[in-house]
């Protein structure tokens, strides 16, 4: 981990770490990512897990849930040393997966996820000691709907927040709280990775481009981190299935 990243995390609560896998590994994900979302197309609900063309023409996934539970492939990419290093290393402890999800925003008409801190949703604490690491598979930038940040965010309180009529999905912070004029924008090659803390306010906007704009989001917390709502009975490291890779 190179020095800058550590005290980008800390200070700004976010940081982007090129090059840690290869664009022909994204690839073989991204394929999977859409063999198994083929397939689940039948059972997948409208608005969350697919996106809609304005005219209602034209449909294409949105966001897959629990990748590493549905393939081995993800779970090779999830628990590769390369990036479980680098999260240890921003989380000061041994990083434990809690869940994951795989947000493909298709071209033209990929949605926008609003403004939120994901601490509202997973309550999680220490949150100093819950991280993301979102995963491109393919080049996000301002063109496609790439992750964007409001600076030392991390810092401040866990904001109020409230459902977007029609999207119950969908919690966002009344905007007069949110500081626009810190707001970054995180560019990032496929293969390279985003990493958050659980409490930075953050959004993607709408894909109007003509490329995907792909990532996978993986959520982990340390041994010491504890919750009163149920996101950690659910989570990977606790499944019998899982439990050994994390021993
Ligand atoms: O990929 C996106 O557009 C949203 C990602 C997100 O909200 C997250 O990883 O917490």
């Amino acid at each position: 981990m190179n020095p800058k990243h550590y005290q980008e995390y800390w200070t700004k609560g976010w940081t982007v770490v090129e090059g840690v896998f290869a664009a022909e590994e994204m690839d073989c994900v991204a394929e999977l990512a859409h063999q198994i979302t083929d397939r689940e197309r039948a059972s997948a609900r409208p608005g969350y897990n697919v996106d809609f063309s304005q005219d209602g023409t034209q449909q294409a996934p949105r966001k897959l849930e629990c990748p590493f539970a549905k393939h081995e492939r993800f779970r090779e990419l999830v628990l590769d040393p390369r990036l479980v290093g680098l999260i240890r290393s921003l989380l000061r402890h041994r990083p434990l997966l809690s869940g994951d999800q795989l947000f493909m925003k298709p071209p033209r008409f990929g949605s926008a996820k609003p403004y939120h801190q994901d601490n509202f949703y997973f309550q999680c604490f220490p949150a100093d000691e819950v991280i993301t690491a979102w995963i491109a598979l393919d080049d996000a930038d301002a063109g496609n709907g790439c992750l964007r940040y409001i600076d030392g965010s991390h810092l401040g309180p866990i904001l109020p927040h409230h459902e977007i009529p029609g999207e119950p999905y969908n919690l966002v912070p009344p905007p007069e709280l949110i500081d626009f004029s810190k707001e970054s924008i995180a560019v990032v090659k496929k293969g390279g990775v985003v990493f958050h803390h659980v409490n930075t306010l953050h959004t993607s906007h709408r894909n109007g481009s003509d490329r995907w704009r792909k990532g996978y989001a993986t959520h982990w917390v340390s041994a010491n981190v504890t919750c009163q709502i149920e996101t950690l009975n659910r989570a990977h490291f606790k499944k019998e299935e899982f439990k050994a890779l994390f021993a």
